[in-house]
């Protein structure tokens, strides 16, 4: 299994905590020397808090992240596009299911955080509050939101949680699948009719900004980035991934022979970057507070999901107990 040591820390129980001065020196040594830190080792409880919260807001972002794309799994334009996007929103399923797993290792019960998710209280990624209105937002979503998502997430395999860490590096190889489909419906779209191609235009000048806004406010209002770069947790910047997304991806638009909807997007030489314009920081914040164009519909969705499946989990859980009780008997029998 990717996230996990073998002795975990059990459900509820906090790992050894690291909060007197020598065990905090010892701490920050090993993150100096790159060492990965484990469920069972100590740790600063504040590094262990700002794990559970990133690790689940990104669980709950993969999670709900498979509903703007799972209800076109019944319109894909053919079998083929089907097979793909059933398989790519399973993947997404799954990275939340790593990435739940990470979290357990931290000592919180994956219940409670589902259950912060589903009473509104968690957050999760501001993109996945936006509509997808046309096929072409399937291919943008995993053009420039998969795009985005690999840029931010490729340092977290380098990050000083292991199983973190090593989550990343599955999901980061998976994610770049689903970024080279999302370019190829784009390519698609563009190499087709006229009216194709302007739907592949139209879907992207609605997603550029918000995607620009997954990388997190500047990084000079990012109240986390100075404790988690000190931890090894973040290894680059907010701004600085978002430069790197701004520079790959000018280059594929132009091939594409589509438009970013930015006027002020042109090479920097001095700066060896392209510049780009102002991010409407209020649309940002308004909808990581709840007030974006689908923020209600997708916590509904879920909870309405979570509801639903609840007889496949009573029944694995059945079958579980079955099983061992089972191999209990087998073994007082032998
Ligand atoms: N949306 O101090 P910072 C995907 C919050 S996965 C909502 O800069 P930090 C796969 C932040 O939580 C996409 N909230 O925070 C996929 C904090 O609030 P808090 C998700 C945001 O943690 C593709 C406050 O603002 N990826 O797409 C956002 O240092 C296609 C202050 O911000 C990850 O989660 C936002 N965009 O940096 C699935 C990667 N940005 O907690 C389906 C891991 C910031 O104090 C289809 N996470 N906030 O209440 C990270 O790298 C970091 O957590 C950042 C934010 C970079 C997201």
């Amino acid at each position: 299994m990717y996230t996990q040591a073998f002795d975990i820390v059990v459900a509820g129980e906090t790992s050894p905590v690291a909060d007197d001065g020598d065990v905090q020196t010892a701490f920050l040594a090993r993150i100096a020397r790159d060492e990965k830190i484990e469920p069972q080792d100590a740790m600063p409880e504040a590094y262990r808090k700002t794990l559970i919260r990133q690790i689940s807001q990104h669980a709950h972002s993969e999670v709900v992240g498979m509903l703007p794309e799972g209800g076109w799994i019944t319109r894909a334009p053919s079998l083929k596009r089907k097979e793909i996007l059933l398989a790519k929103v399973q993947d997404e399923g799954g990275h939340g299911l790593y990435l739940y797993s990470a979290a357990e290792t931290l000592g919180v019960t994956r219940e409670s955080l589902v259950e912060a998710l589903h009473a509104g209280k968690a957050k999760y990624s501001s993109i996945f509050n936006y509509p997808t209105e046309t096929w072409a937002d399937i291919g943008t979503i995993g053009w420039l939101v998969d795009g985005a998502a690999i840029m931010n997430q490729v340092p977290l395999c380098r990050c000083s949680y292991g199983p973190y860490a090593r989550a990343m590096i599955r999901i980061c190889k998976e994610e770049s699948f689903h970024q080279r489909q999302g370019f190829d419906i784009v390519r698609s779209l563009c190499e087709g009719t006229p009216a194709q191609k302007a739907m592949a235009q139209e879907s992207i000048n609605r997603w550029w900004w918000p995607t620009l806004m997954m990388f997190g406010p500047h990084d000079s209002d990012s109240t986390h980035t100075g404790e988690a770069t000190d931890w090894g947790i973040k290894r680059i910047s907010n701004d600085a991934l978002r430069q790197k997304f701004v520079d790959v991806t000018v280059p594929q638009a132009a091939f594409l022979g589509l438009t970013l909807p930015d006027s002020a997007i042109m090479w920097n030489a001095e700066r060896g970057h392209y510049d780009f314009g102002k991010i409407d920081w209020d649309e940002f914040w308004r909808v990581v507070k709840g007030d974006g164009p689908c923020n209600a519909a997708r916590v509904s969705d879920r909870v309405a999901a979570f509801d639903e499946g609840r007889w496949v989990r009573e029944a694995a859980a059945a079958h579980a107990a079955k099983s061992a009780l089972s191999k209990a008997s087998l073994k007082v029998a032998a």
